[in-house]
């Protein structure tokens, strides 16, 4: 496999996942606090309180992944530690622990990736509506703003949102995730205003002249025909609009997908003029999240229907299609590019057990060297790609599946926040050492 000699090589967390310390140095409460707290919301009522305690264990995690090899570590700000209400007064504490994270990784030879929006947002804001709120866009630009003003000479590489669709589906359409909302208004609704919230911290970033460079992140997935007929390909054709489209032909293109009409009269209530100025701002990147693809068929209605998975799946369920990512970096270059691309999140979960002190993950290990590979073949291709992030470096919160589902390269005992680097990790280890020597 062969890449670039600056290729970042990279691991990525984020915030509330794997930090911990929720009542501490005066953070505020976000929407996942209060989410994980309601009986019922999350697998098994586990909570980010103490996840892997890296808000005091930062500098050991700095030491792992400088152990490991990687250049780049991708980690999310929590916004309530910086604003423990979304807006007004900075928390000096919250943002110090942020300095010294970013201190310990360059001292470490580490280059630092922020993403500024990870999901947690200040649970006083969404008392005011949240992402269903316009103002909550101007909020994230003055948060955006602080960082980039008290860490823009240190990282060089920022992110606005991670996976709006996220944020914005699973949070307000079908309320899986916090704050549990649930209209499929309200998902168009709040996927805008994340877009809009984009757009400003883009406009905040660029007049401050920083040396770095700015992107946004979005989970994609290439979703494929079940068959050549003409119906299913227009399935596909429709859950690429649901999946991807949305996002990307905005900020590409200034515009919603113009085939997508039911979805256009419902967000037009919520467009005003200039939004699309700001939401398609010039980008430095596009991050991608690419777990795996989506194979769906007509329905008979006019819609269509996901076929169940029809490889090898991992813990999550989601089919393990490596060529994927192939389709996925082509096809974004052709239609959007030239764009320099990088790879923000892959990665998998597998019920893993520690077995006299080791943990066997072979199948972690192939879904990476697998997914590198298409990586490596998309480069040869002429894709602008600059680098990998392996999600994640630590098992860690899973969202709604708690500490059920691990994604790590390093396996968390979770009782006592001890580290164990998994067999994958040090596959990774000696796949960056090998790839230094034949490409460095
Ligand atoms: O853990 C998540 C991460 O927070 C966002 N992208 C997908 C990962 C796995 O589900």
């Amino acid at each position: 496999m062969k890449f670039p000699q600056d290729f970042k090589w990279g691991v990525a967390t984020a915030s509330y996942q794997i930090e911990g310390a929720v009542h501490e140095d005066g953070r505020g409460e976000s929407i996942w606090d209060r989410f994980s707290r309601t009986p019922g919301k999350v697998l098994h009522g586990h909570t980010g309180d103490v996840a892997c305690n890296h808000y005091h264990l930062y500098r050991e995690d700095v030491a792992l992944m400088k152990e490991l090899g990687v250049n780049s570590y991708r980690f999310s700000i929590a916004w309530p530690r910086i604003y423990p209400t979304g807006k007004g007064q900075v928390n000096q504490r919250g943002l110090d622990f942020y300095k010294r994270l970013v201190e310990e990784l360059l001292n470490s030879g580490i280059e630092p990736a922020a993403t500024l929006y990870h999901w947690d947002l200040p649970q006083a804001l969404e008392d005011q509506g949240g992402w269903l709120n316009r103002d909550t866009a101007r909020y994230f630009q003055d948060y955006a703003q602080t960082m980039f003003e008290q860490l823009g000479d240190a990282v060089k590489l920022w992110i606005t949102l991670n996976e709006p669709w996220c944020s914005a589906y699973l949070g307000y359409g079908n309320g899986v995730h916090a704050p549990g909302k649930s209209d499929p208004n309200w998902y168009l609704y709040a996927a805008h205003h994340l877009l809009l919230a984009h757009g400003l911290a883009l406009q905040a970033f660029t007049s401050l002249n920083l040396p770095g460079e700015i992107g946004i992140t979005l989970n994609l997935s290439p979703q494929y025909p079940a068959s050549d007929s003409p119906q299913d390909r227009e399935a596909a054709r429709k859950a690429d609009g649901f999946q991807n489209r949305w996002y990307l032909d905005p900020l590409f293109n200034g515009f919603y997908p113009q085939d997508m009409p039911e979805f256009l009269s419902v967000v037009a209530a919520k467009i005003q003029p200039g939004d699309f100025d700001l939401i398609s701002g010039d980008l430095d990147f596009l991050g991608i999240n690419y777990y795996s693809r989506g194979v769906v068929k007509a329905d008979g209605r006019g819609g269509y229907q996901a076929l169940p998975p029809a490889g090898p799946v991992t813990h999550m369920g989601w089919e393990v299609y490596p060529r994927g990512l192939y389709d996925l970096l082509l096809r974004l270059h052709e239609d959007y590019g030239p764009i320099p691309l990088y790879i923000t999140e892959n990665g998998a979960a597998y019920p893993d057990v520690l077995e006299q002190g080791r943990v066997h993950d072979p199948e972690r290990t192939a879904y990476l060297e697998q997914h590198f590979a298409q990586a490596a073949r998309a480069i040869e291709a002429g894709v602008p790609l600059k680098g990998y992030y392996v999600w994640s470096l630590l098992d860690n919160f899973e969202w709604a599946f708690g500490y059920e589902r691990r994604f790590g390269i390093v396996y968390v005992d979770f009782e006592t926040q001890e580290r164990i680097v998994k067999d994958s990790g040090r596959w990774y280890q000696s796949f960056l050492k090998c790839n230094s020597k034949c490409n460095g």
